[in-house]
């Protein structure tokens, strides 16, 4: 865990030059240890200064979105981001960021416990172990494996030879508990403890893996080619967000602030989190809760918006980071994939990278991306998809990486293009993996940063804390575009996050709405690395922005959308539910005071993992005297005596709304363990927030 360019001594006798901050480093010291004191000393260099006389001699320079001056990034396996982002700072850190550690031995030692399922269904799994030991010499040993749940064990002698031993064991569970990601089941876990004894040592390890099965799907239809996440044979639909590191300083984030980010992404409905190709590999915790927490993990390798060298040594390193990587964390059942890199198939393409740059820049891409990645997952773990880039479209790049009708894609037409929010609707996707719009964080978070002089977003202050060129100026004019202009700087915060969750939940609910020909909707970005305005939906506090709120509700396991086209309001139910529902649509045509002046009900059986339209309504059949401005067609769904989903169609933009002043009612009470606090109103209140700044924490809807 050496970032980056280090030199290690142990008493001054030189043991390692490292060079790449995400693989261990390892060194055979027994002949330097000394009895007594030992000295281990860690000499950093620049990152930056010990690239630029490469730069100088080069040719012509590796292409670096985000590191477009100095160009260095490209060359040093370190973390993208450390050179600064379009949300994050330019902090380009030296120092130690993984624990240090003296391993000994006696005899043997165990190096790794690989498991593959052979087979699973309900009634029975059958899994392989491979389990590799290193002996230090020819010797009988006995080898028991046993797991915490069922105590299957396996107890047996084996004989070791000198050197590495690679010994491959099947074992059957009956009744196996399977693995679901969150809103499809259980997230029940097996630890597996192998230890092995010879005559004076034993050696341990256990692994913690979840039972299920997953494929995704690209089949032949009628769109193109699927793009379909299938876990123990139900079609998923993939609901998240993409993933940051949650600090500039890698090593700062805790196991509480992991536990609180990935927790309010399921909270928020979320099944999948996309690990970034800019950020890090993530710490074991974050894999340890999405087992336990059934959120899928989309996992990029970490190369983003650049080019990258292809030769012999620097080939040699990725392979040794990818190779630790991906036995570090191919037992988590949560991980769905491994992506080669984030946007640099579209680079190539789109970025004019393929006019300006030689060809050879290209094969090198190929070589990293087509030859050595995908090299090592076909040894390491040949049952997961290796995909080669996000967006992409075919495994050999031959169709654009954005095609709509393969694999994946990024849509950024709005925001970076400033095309208005309703676009979204003019894309079908097969799996959305970035979308994304930018706003403030909440005044609390801009006052840990500012001074009252600052309440300006074009204050110098308030321009470092945004990152993204143009960002304010972008923000503004889709808010004048949308909403009428707060002049109060707070409230002018505040209207950026309805902005942002507003639009964005146009997204997503299209994207859900349009199943199965899109199975996926990944926005743009959950979290923060530091305060600052960003497409996150929680802040570098922790703070949910609008979006989350509303990513709760555009997320829920059941969805009605309203949708008009050609002439027809439609009303869309979204199920992701395993079974049938049975539940009362309503549908009223309301004015902002609370009156109605239409009321549709109806009985409906909404049908598992699908979208269907349950009831439509035309044009003609609102009255003329309705006026646009001021009325909204509300849509609910109630099972039971309760709502489990509804939405409303306005008619207007907001800022054409002749919105009323709600008078909303707040009811405050004492209870057992703290307050609740009530809103309700008979009138239109649009996008209320409720805030407890000194407490923290969420209120419901
Ligand atoms: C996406 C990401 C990031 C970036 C974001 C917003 O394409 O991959 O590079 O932060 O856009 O511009």
């Amino acid at each position: 865990g050496l970032d980056t360019y280090a030199v290690v001594t142990l008493n001054d006798e030189k043991i390692i030059k490292a060079d790449n901050m995400f693989r261990p480093w390892e060194a055979e010291v027994k002949s330097i240890l000394k009895s007594g004191q030992n000295q281990l000393k860690v000499y950093f260099h620049s990152p930056i200064q010990h690239v630029l006389p490469r730069l100088e001699t080069a040719h012509q320079k590796l292409p670096a979105v985000s590191d477009p001056t100095i160009g260095t990034s490209p060359y040093t396996r370190k973390s993208p981001y450390h050179y600064g982002w379009d949300w994050g700072p330019r902090l380009v850190t030296s120092g130690i960021w993984q624990p240090v550690q003296l391993e000994a031995w006696d005899d043997i030692k165990i190096i790794d416990q690989k498991f593959t399922i052979k087979s699973l269904n309900e009634k029975k799994a059958m899994i392989e172990i491979d389990v590799e030991v290193f002996s230090d010499f020819e010797q009988k040993a006995m080898l028991q494996i046993s797991d915490d749940q069922i105590k299957i064990s396996i107890n047996e002698p084996i004989h070791l030879e000198t050197g590495s031993n690679l010994i491959g064991k099947e074992l059957e569970i009956i009744n196996p508990e399977l693995w679901f990601p969150y809103g499809y089941g259980a997230q029940p876990l097996y630890t597996f403890r192998t230890e092995i004894s010879t005559e004076k040592a034993i050696a341990t390890m256990s692994k913690r893996i979840g039972l299920r099965t997953l494929d995704v799907k690209r089949e032949q239809d009628q769109w193109g080619e699927s793009f379909t996440i299938v876990v123990n044979g139900i079609p998923i639909f993939a609901k998240g967000a993409n993933w940051i590191p949650s600090d500039s300083f890698t090593m700062r984030v805790s196991e509480d602030k992991y536990r609180y980010l990935l927790n309010s992404a399921v909270k928020a409905n979320m099944n999948m989190i996309r690990v970034w190709g800019g950020g890090i590999y993530e710490a074991d915790v974050f894999y340890d809760l999405c087992d336990e927490l059934g959120l899928l993990v989309w996992q990029d390798f970490m190369f983003s918006c650049a080019l990258y060298p292809g030769d012999e040594p620097f080939l040699k390193s990725v392979q040794q980071e990818a190779s630790y990587q991906v036995r570090r964390l191919r037992h988590h059942p949560c991980l769905a994939l491994w992506c080669g890199n984030n946007e640099i198939e579209m680079g190539w393409r789109d970025w004019k990278w393929h006019e300006n740059m030689p060809a050879s820049m290209w094969e090198d891409y190929l070589k990293l991306f087509h030859v050595t990645l995908p090299g090592v997952c076909q040894s390491e773990d040949p049952a997961r998809l290796y995909w080669n880039s996000s967006p992409a479209s075919d495994k050999d790049a031959i169709l654009h990486p954005q095609a709509s009708t393969h694999g994946d894609t990024h849509y950024w037409g709005v925001w970076h293009g400033k095309e208005p929010f309703d676009f979204y609707q003019q894309h079908f996707p097969r799996f959305i993996s970035e979308y994304g719009f930018q706003s403030f964080p909440e005044p609390a978070t801009v006052n840990k940063f500012t001074e009252k002089q600052d309440h300006d977003i074009f204050s110098p202050v308030m321009l470092l804390h945004q990152k993204s060129p143009n960002g304010n100026a972008l923000i503004k004019d889709y808010l004048k575009k949308n909403y009428v202009v707060p002049k109060d700087f707070s409230n002018f915060l505040l209207l950026t996050q309805v902005l942002q969750a507003e639009g964005i939940k146009m997204g997503a609910e299209h994207f859900r709405r349009i199943r199965p020909r899109c199975m996926g909707s990944i926005y743009w970005q959950l979290n923060d690395c530091w305060p600052v305005a960003s497409w996150s939906s929680i802040d570098y506090f922790g703070r949910w922005k609008a979006l989350h709120y509303y990513a709760k509700r555009f997320y829920a396991p059941i969805l009605i959308v309203p949708h008009f086209e050609n002439g027809t309001y439609q009303f869309n139910v979204v199920s992701d539910l395993s079974e049938p529902i049975d539940a009362t649509l309503q549908v009223k045509l309301l004015d902002f005071s609370g009156k109605s002046h239409l009321k549709f009900e109806k009985e409906v059986q909404i049908r598992p993992h699908e979208c269907a339209i349950y009831y439509s309504l035309s044009k003609a059949d609102i009255p003329e005297s309705i006026d646009p401005r001021e009325n909204l067609l509300y849509c609910s769904l109630e099972n039971d005596g309760k709502i489990i989903a509804e939405n409303a169609f306005y008619f207007e933009l907001p800022k054409n709304q002749k919105l009323i002043s709600p008078e909303i009612n707040v009811v405050f009470k004492k209870e057992k363990s703290g307050f609740s606090i009530s809103l309700s109103t008979e009138k239109l209140a649009r996008s209320v927030i409720l805030k407890a700044d000194q407490i923290g924490g969420q209120f419901e809807d």
